[in-house]
């Protein structure tokens, strides 16, 4: 991995860049360009966790520390970037870990659980004997024990389709994505607009709050809930919008 110099004024990105690099074949050329996208955005929400996104992860953790069968789905990328946040987050739910990827081969499958075994956390994936109905087979693919029978599901950096898909089995969804335009972030329940690893950390925080109110009952973005993720987007978008006129002098 290249060193990045700790005063570099863009060091939490490039050291990001980094680590989806040196995963190698564990993350899909695909997910590089995803990566940039998500940067792209970052850029224009000036690369901070908003008001919305702090609703977000708030109604989030309601709905995961409620869940029954809570089921946090992870990728190439999301491994890469953040398996050390993934297992505080897994403990402190306490959820499953799938490995469920979009461009899958058993190989990346088995590389991927590895890395989140080194931070202790067993995860499904390597064995799939689920089909998300829908979905054309190797994109379908999962464990019944795990995203098969999830009621809630946190799907962070998600293909529209397989978002789509999993609401449609009538699973409760969460989404972690920067593009609040993307079908992902339409389809989903409850949409973080914020940067994976800033996100992670207040989620996992959230969660270990949230845990104590279990007893009083959802409020988080499922049926009956006060949160809105249509408002929550438009706010998101709104906050570009403003973002990019002040930084481009507009009066
Ligand atoms: O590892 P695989 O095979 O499962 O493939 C993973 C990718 C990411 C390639 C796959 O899921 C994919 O194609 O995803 P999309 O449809 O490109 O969607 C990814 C979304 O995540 C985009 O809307 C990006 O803006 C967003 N995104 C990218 N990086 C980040 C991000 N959101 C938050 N934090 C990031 N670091």
């Amino acid at each position: 991995m290249t060193e990045i110099p700790r005063d570099h004024h863009r060091y939490c990105s490039l050291l990001a860049r980094e680590k989806l690099v040196a995963a190698g074949d564990l993350v899909a050329g695909a997910g590089l360009i995803a990566h940039g996208r998500g940067e792209a955005f970052d850029y224009l929400l000036g690369e901070r966790t908003t008001a919305p996104a702090r609703r977000a992860i708030a109604a989030a953790a309601k709905l995961l520390v409620n869940a029954e069968r809570p089921v946090i789905s992870v990728n190439g990328n999301v491994v890469a970037l953040a398996a050390e946040s993934i297992a505080e987050l897994a403990a402190a739910i306490p959820a499953q870990v799938e490995v469920n990827l979009f461009h899958r081969t058993p190989e990346r499958v088995s590389g991927l659980v590895d890395l989140m075994a080194a931070d202790g956390v067993v995860a499904l994936g390597a064995k799939p004997d689920f089909q998300i109905p829908g979905l054309s087979s190797e994109r379908g693919k999962c464990c019944r024990a795990g995203i098969g029978t999830a009621d809630v599901v946190l799907v962070p950096l998600e293909d529209g389709d397989r978002c789509q898909a999993l609401v449609d089995m009538g699973k409760t969804v969460i989404s972690i994505d920067l593009n609040p335009l993307s079908r992902t972030a339409r389809a989903a329940h409850v949409t973080i607009v914020d940067e994976l690893e800033r996100a992670l950390p207040l989620l996992v925080g959230a969660t270990r709050s949230s845990r104590g109110e279990k007893s009083t009952g959802s409020s988080g973005g499922g049926k009956g809930s006060k949160f809105n993720n249509k408002t929550n987007l438009e706010e998101t978008i709104n906050i570009i919008g403003n973002h990019t006129m002040k930084a481009s002098g507009t009066p």
